[in-house]
């Protein structure tokens, strides 16, 4: 692992730094907006007095705080692979370049001594897991689960993906012991739309009170995450009409072409985007950058 040049001087100085993952620029985003967002994330840490640490492989190297030309090809190569925690060793033995998932970034950013990590949202339990005769259940539950299970750090992001069984990710959060937290909301939130729909049990309304949860935490012995769930603003979230008649396009295309596994997400969050004319596009770019943001003022508030 390399800790690139900026973020282990911060590191050392004990400056604000905030983990970034890759895989919504690799597999999330179409080129060539990713490498846009990408780099708009970055400034947008910085504008907040925070240095920006992006994660990911880049010839067998897993790198944080990847380089503006490093960020630049990981954002153009479309034969980039999508890496979570266990593709890690094969992937960097064979020299490979990819994009990490929140599991994978979570763990090189807590290695790295870094505690804050924005992503859009979060991986969860995918709908049909565990549900249907026992031969249908396709038991697809993101990694990103059980690595925050065990990795004590901040993720701020947009609740869980809608396109994922909801209520089952949020019990299985509970089961797994990830502290979950809504930003100055009761509801939590479904990515695209504001409230999914189904209730979050704790509040935080600043970022110094996330702050002081995650110190908490760290007192207590607590191996887990944090999981700081911010809502989109509901003037810029997809009509809710909208986001459930693309949804249901989106899931019956993905039934009728058989995608499984680490393509799930991704083919899911295209489908939404041809169904909305792109304008999911528009909201997921939202949701990151507000996620950013808010990473970036928790950031500031853990240094004070
Ligand atoms: N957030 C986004 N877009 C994305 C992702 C997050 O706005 O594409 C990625 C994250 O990297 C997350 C992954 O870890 O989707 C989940 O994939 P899977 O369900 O295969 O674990
Ligand atoms: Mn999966």
């Amino acid at each position: 692992m390399r800790v690139g040049d900026e973020v282990s001087r911060a590191l050392a100085q004990g400056r604000a730094v905030l983990a970034c993952e890759s895989t919504i620029i690799t597999h999330g985003l179409p080129r060539p907006r990713n490498l846009h967002v990408a780099t708009g994330a970055e400034e947008l840490a910085r504008s907040l007095g925070v240095v920006p640490a992006t994660i990911g492989v880049v010839d067998g190297e897993a790198v944080v705080g990847l380089s503006a030309a490093e960020l630049e090809r990981l954002a153009s190569d479309p034969d980039v692979v999508k890496l979570s925690a266990r593709d890690l060793p094969v992937a960097c033995a064979a020299r490979a370049s990819g994009g990490t998932t929140v599991a994978a970034t979570a763990h090189l950013a807590h290695r790295a001594g870094i505690r804050v990590f924005a992503t859009g949202g979060l991986g969860g339990v995918h709908r049909g897991a565990g549900t249907g005769p026992p031969a249908d259940r396709s038991r697809d539950e993101s990694a990103d689960l059980t690595a925050l299970a065990r990795l004590p750090v901040v993720v701020v992001s947009a609740g869980v993906k809608s396109v994922l069984d909801i209520p089952a990710t949020l019990e299985r959060m509970e089961t797994l012991g990830i502290s979950v937290a809504g930003y100055r909301t009761d509801a939590f939130p479904g990515f695209y739309v504001a409230d999914s729909g189904h209730p979050v049990t704790q509040r935080v309304e600043t970022p110094e009170q996330v702050a002081a949860a995650w110190r908490h935490a760290r007192h207590l012995g607590l191996p887990s995450a944090l999981l700081v769930a911010n809502p989109v603003p509901v003037a810029e979230q997809l009509a809710p009409d909208e986001h459930d008649a693309a949804l249901s396009t989106a899931l019956a295309a993905l039934a009728e072409t058989g995608v499984t596994g680490q393509d799930t997400t991704p083919f899911l969050l295209q489908r939404v985007r041809d169904a909305t004319g792109d304008r999911s596009l528009e909201v997921n770019v939202a949701v990151y950058r507000n996620n950013v943001a808010l990473g970036a003022r928790i950031a500031a508030a853990l240094t004070e």
